[in-house]
């Protein structure tokens, strides 16, 4: 049987272990082919954006909410395990710790980032095998593997650097697009610059669309989950953000509430839409031409980080909406 190695994309057979991309030899988790064989779902999360958005941020808090937060509660029996050795103390020691004792993320190197394999056992997912033709199967809670790629914003600046990675950005359905807008009003306040808020973003997701594009990749195939980051410097600037500076508490949805919670998320969407098509319009419609699109808003660490590059506790918001809306995407929930 052949798997898609989470290195390089392409097809392995099961027997082949090892991959060498850009002069480095990377082993393939045992455990990883064995899941994917045995039909365990594989889920690429490929989150794009401009230098110091918050990418590793975000990741980050994913991963000290793993440990630290309640997703244990809300979904009984659910946990995580790296599939080889390094991964644990990976993240660990590059994500969580790092949060926990207050401190930032560095930013990262441009350079293919090695992907970061988790398996979910006890996820919320449909099964996909003899899936009925008429009726989806049940959501239940069965084991999914993620496979995260940390990239540095730098890569999208230029589509010759993008290139390297489209083997990913073809594979990845869902595109997970983070954006900080107080960081753009920042950014365009400072430097004075004829250049606004909307050529930024529209010339950033053009980057990727002219990628997909130069790969004969239809946008329509592609999926856009457009996630305002930075939540919390937009709470009560109702004038500026419009929806997105309300601060809605919406919690990790049960298996039960994952219909409504849906509902939730999609009026949501609707009403950032209806902003940004106001505000932003030019970018608004390039969003329209992927497959589908949704808009959410997420803050990875709940708060400001104080001047000196400290943070106290942090209190993620939102940080599940993009991962579930992928699944939902790929017809996992
Ligand atoms: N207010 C606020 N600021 C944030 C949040 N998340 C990240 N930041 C700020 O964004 C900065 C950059 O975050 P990173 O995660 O390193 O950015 P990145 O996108 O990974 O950057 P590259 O690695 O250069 O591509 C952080 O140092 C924080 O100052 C958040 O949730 N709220
Ligand atoms: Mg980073
Ligand atoms: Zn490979």
């Amino acid at each position: 049987m052949k798997y898609t190695c989470p290195f390089c994309m392409g097809l392995h057979d099961e027997r082949m272990m090892r991959c060498t991309i850009n002069n480095v030899t990377n082993n393939v988790p045992k455990a990883f082919v064995e899941d994917v064989i045995r039909g365990v779902p594989v889920i690429p999360i490929f989150t794009i954006g401009s230098s110091s958005h918050g990418k590793t941020c975000y990741l980050s808090s994913i991963f000290w909410n793993l440990y630290h937060g309640n997703i244990h509660k809300v979904w009984p029996g659910f946990t995580f395990d790296g599939l080889n050795r390094g991964t644990l103390e990976n993240i660990r020691k590059n994500y969580v710790d790092l949060l926990q004792s207050n401190k930032l993320p560095a930013k990262n190197p441009v350079k293919f980032p090695e992907p970061i394999i988790v398996r979910f056992p006890g996820m919320p997912n449909r099964y996909h095998g003899l899936r009925n033709v008429f009726f989806y199967n049940p959501i239940t809670q069965r084991d999914v593997i993620f496979v995260f790629y940390d990239v540095s914003g730098d890569v999208f600046l230029q589509e010759e650097d993008i290139l390297r990675y489209l083997p990913i950005l073809n594979r990845t359905n869902s595109l997970i697009f983070l954006i900080s807008l107080p960081l753009l009003d920042l950014q365009v306040n400072e430097t004075h610059e004829k250049n606004s808020v909307v050529t930024e973003m529209h010339s950033l997701l053009q980057v990727v669309t002219l990628a997909l594009e130069s790969n004969r990749v239809q946008m329509k195939r592609k999926k856009l989950i457009l996630s305002f980051i930075w939540a919390d410097e937009m709470w009560g600037h109702e004038n500026k953000y419009g929806p997105l500076a309300e601060k809605i508490t919406r919690g990790l949805p049960t298996i039960s509430e994952m219909p409504d919670y849906f509902r939730d998320l999609t009026s949501q969407s609707k009403d950032i839409e209806r902003y940004l098509s106001e505000k932003y319009g030019i970018f608004y419609n390039l969003c329209k031409q992927f497959g589908a699109l949704s808009c959410v808003s997420v803050s990875a660490l709940g708060q400001k980080p104080n001047s000196d590059g400290t943070i106290n506790n942090i209190t993620p918001y939102h940080i599940m909406d993009p991962i579930l809306l992928a699944m939902k995407y790929e017809k996992y929930l």
